[in-house]
């Protein structure tokens, strides 16, 4: 647990944009208005449809906009890993993860603010009580529940939405989660960082939000996307559960140590 009487005053949002060019201006205007101190970073890996430049454009008239240019498509993780980075050198007290195209509602963030007073890090779930989502395909709402299931199974995690990219994290948070051993580029990374908070006694809390599937642009997963979250999951499951394993052995072997 970290000091959570530390300043929560300095808030970045970030932002991962690949070809988010009808997405970026109207999202960064709803957190403009949602959190009117917050710094906005829009960390885009080069994207073919221009949205760098865009961002630019923004950030030219607004100096709570800045933009991380990536030199190409690397996954949602390694964007946040860059955008967490610029944002710890930067002294922020407050990091968020915000997808660009409005399935995350800025609306929510005064709240999620307020509970992260008494949190280490707090995520925006779907599955909590109050939470929902809106206008998913039944396939992504199935796979969205079975990952959840999959992950809570193999490392029984008490997190009803890990995998859920909506994250508010402390700086002091994030500075003891061992960023740079994060291993997953794509989705399999919002279960990386919230097993790393977990086990090392964070506090996690989740807020009820209401997930809206985007209106313009299109959706970056792919099979290969949750191939990667899959196998890394099992393989830190099956790590956690030899963990398990060895230790009540060990005990196991204690106990009859003491008896004879
Ligand atoms: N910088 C960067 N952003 C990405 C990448 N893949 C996805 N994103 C962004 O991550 C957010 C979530 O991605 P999205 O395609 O909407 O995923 P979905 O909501 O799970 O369908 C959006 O803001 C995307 O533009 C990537 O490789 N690089
Ligand atoms: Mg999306």
């Amino acid at each position: 647990m970290t000091d959570l009487t530390a300043s929560l005053e300095r808030v970045l949002v970030i932002i991962p944009t690949y070809n988010e060019s009808e997405n970026v201006q109207l999202i960064t205007a709803r957190i403009r208005k949602a959190v009117p101190s917050a710094h906005i970073l829009i960390a885009d890996d080069n994207s073919p449809d221009g949205t760098g430049a865009l961002a630019d454009g923004l950030a030219a008239t607004d100096d709570h906009i800045h933009v991380l240019h990536r030199k190409g498509k690397e996954g949602l993780g390694a964007a946040y890993i860059a955008g967490f980075r610029w944002g710890l050198e930067q002294g922020y007290d407050v990091l968020i993860e915000h997808d660009a195209d409005g399935s995350h509602q800025p609306e929510y963030l005064p709240g999620m603010l307020e509970r992260l007073k008494t949190a280490d890090v707090v995520k925006g779930s779907r599955y909590v009580k109050g939470g929902s989502t809106k206008g998913w395909p039944l396939h992504r709402e199935l796979l969205s529940r079975g990952g959840n299931l999959w992950t809570r199974l193999w490392l029984g995690l008490s997190v009803k939405d890990a995998t859920g990219g909506f994250a508010a994290w402390r700086a002091t948070t994030l500075r003891g989660i061992d960023l740079a051993g994060v291993e997953a580029a794509g989705y399999g990374f919002q279960v990386d960082l919230i097993w790393r908070a977990l086990r090392n006694g964070f506090i996690v809390a989740e807020v009820p939000i209401e997930f809206i599937e985007r209106e313009y642009g299109t959706s970056k997963m792919s099979g290969k996307i949750v191939g990667e979250a899959m196998l890394l999951t099992t393989r830190w499951g099956l790590k956690h559960r030899l963990g398990q394993l060895s230790g009540l052995v060990r005990r196991q072997d204690t106990k009859t140590g003491d008896r004879s």
